[in-house]
């Protein structure tokens, strides 16, 4: 199949386009360097070395595999960019992962929220006008979030839920209260999405994803030219990459709040392969559906409980810290949310254990002299606009 890469420089866009060139697609990957420039301009930057531009890294892929990935250089919220790629490609089946990830850069100050619901929502609905006229027939795989639901004290289906109301009854989407600006876009692109296959008999799969974490995949491993990248400043890096990476360099763990904060969790050979079973059991013209895509669900303070034990068995002594939520969130909370239907299409999922949280230890201390110390520590909060913010 023609398959077009949305944000193909990512920490998942990368191994995906991999993934998918050596199954024998016909890849081409996009991307405008946003996060890497995001990075750039905060100080911060990858564990692990990446190569320095997707034309590099398609190349050092070639060296090795001797497979090919397209890439493009550009800017999905230029609707020049995204009609030529379209044009010229001709897609099958997009996977977008194209969009600003991290909630505490949406919740930096005015005009992050602004550029992140921006370059989020607009974005998507260039593609889904590019779509619409270039290629109709095309899978639009979407990443969107778990967090798009929030904590209702009630089970979280996958995207739609059976309401009875005086005497009547209807499948609808199910309610979502999102918990920062950057998990409102999520929402904010879903009922775009929703709204273009009812209206315009697209087909789409929404990807209520959970929290990723892992460094390799089989690709990735090849050569260190493939690596993806992996962050673990209190900006872009995602709680267990972080607590793996303080384990080693002897940080203490930084548990927001009490750490009951419960969400699903998934490898990141895992989000692959669940965007492959989707790619590779497409919807109907006109369907929108929602997967909720994570393997596990875990709180905070367990995935700290693990990560120490781990430590143990490795001789390295763990210390968990309390720190005050810089979010607004619910610490204790009930959740359970639904995941069956990736598993019904085939998901083997690779459990987290603890011989897989040493193998990250042991990447990480490969690494460890490249870390940046300064990042570690939350001061992004959600509450309380800082002075000025709002100019
Ligand atoms: P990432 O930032 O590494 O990847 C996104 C890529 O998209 C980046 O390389 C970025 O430069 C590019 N991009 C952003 N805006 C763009 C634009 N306007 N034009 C062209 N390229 C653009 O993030 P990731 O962790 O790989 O996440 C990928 C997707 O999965 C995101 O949509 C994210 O919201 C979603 N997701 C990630 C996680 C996770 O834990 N990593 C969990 C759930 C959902
Ligand atoms: N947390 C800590 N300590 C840390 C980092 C995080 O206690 O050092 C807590 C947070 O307060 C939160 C939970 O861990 O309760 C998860 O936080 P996170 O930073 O790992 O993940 P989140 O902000 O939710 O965002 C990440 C990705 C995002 C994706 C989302 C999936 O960055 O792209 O949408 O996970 S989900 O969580 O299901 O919404």
């Amino acid at each position: 199949m023609r398959i077009l890469i949305l944000g193909g420089d990512g920490y998942l866009g990368w191994p995906t386009s991999m993934r998918f060139a050596r199954l024998g697609h016909e890849v081409h990957a996009v991307d405008n360097y946003l996060r890497r420039h995001a990075h750039a301009e905060a100080g911060t930057d990858s564990l692990t070395p990446i190569a320095a531009s997707l034309p590099e890294r398609a190349s050092a892929f070639r060296g090795v595999t001797g497979l090919e990935i397209g890439v493009s250089e550009g800017d999905l919220l230029d609707w020049d960019v995204v009609e030529r790629i379209f044009r010229d490609f001709r897609p099958e089946a997009i996977v977008h992962y194209g969009e600003m990830p991290s909630a505490p850069y949406s919740m930096i100050d005015r005009e992050h929220a602004v550029f992140t619901q921006t370059n989020n929502v607009i974005n998507t609905l260039n593609v889904l006008y590019a779509m619409a006229e270039f290629a109709p027939d095309a899978h639009l795989v979407k990443l969107g979030t778990m967090g798009e639901y929030g904590t209702p004290d009630i089970d979280i289906e996958e995207g739609f839920i059976e309401i009875h109301h005086k005497g009547r009854s209807d499948i609808l989407p199910f309610p979502k209260l999102p918990g920062s600006m950057y998990h409102l876009t999520k929402v904010h692109d879903s009922n775009n999405i929703h709204f273009a296959c009812r209206i315009w008999g697209l087909r789409s799969t929404d990807l209520n994803q959970g929290v990723v974490y892992g460094i390799e995949t089989e690709d990735t491993t090849l050569d260190e030219r493939l690596n993806t990248r992996f962050d673990y400043d209190e900006v872009f890096g995602t709680a267990l990459n972080r607590f793996c990476l303080q384990a080693v360099i002897g940080h203490p763990l930084t548990v927001y709040g009490t750490g009951g904060q419960t969400r699903g969790y998934l490898n990141i050979v895992d989000t692959i392969r669940c965007v492959e079973l989707a790619i590779l059991n497409p919807p109907e013209a006109g369907e929108y559906r929602v997967f909720n895509q994570f393997t596990e669900q875990f709180s905070v303070l367990d995935l700290a409980r693990l990560v120490q034990s781990a430590g143990k068995q490795v001789g390295i002594d763990v210390r968990v810290d309390h720190l005050d939520n810089p979010r607004v969130e619910k610490e204790e909370h009930y959740y359970r949310a639904t995941h069956t239907k990736l598993l019904d299409l085939g998901l083997e999922p690779h459990l987290l254990s603890e011989t897989l949280i040493e193998s990250m230890f042991a990447t990480i201390e490969r690494y460890k002299a490249r870390v940046i110390f300064d990042h570690i520590l939350p001061v992004t909060r959600w509450r309380g606009i800082r002075e000025g913010s709002a100019r």
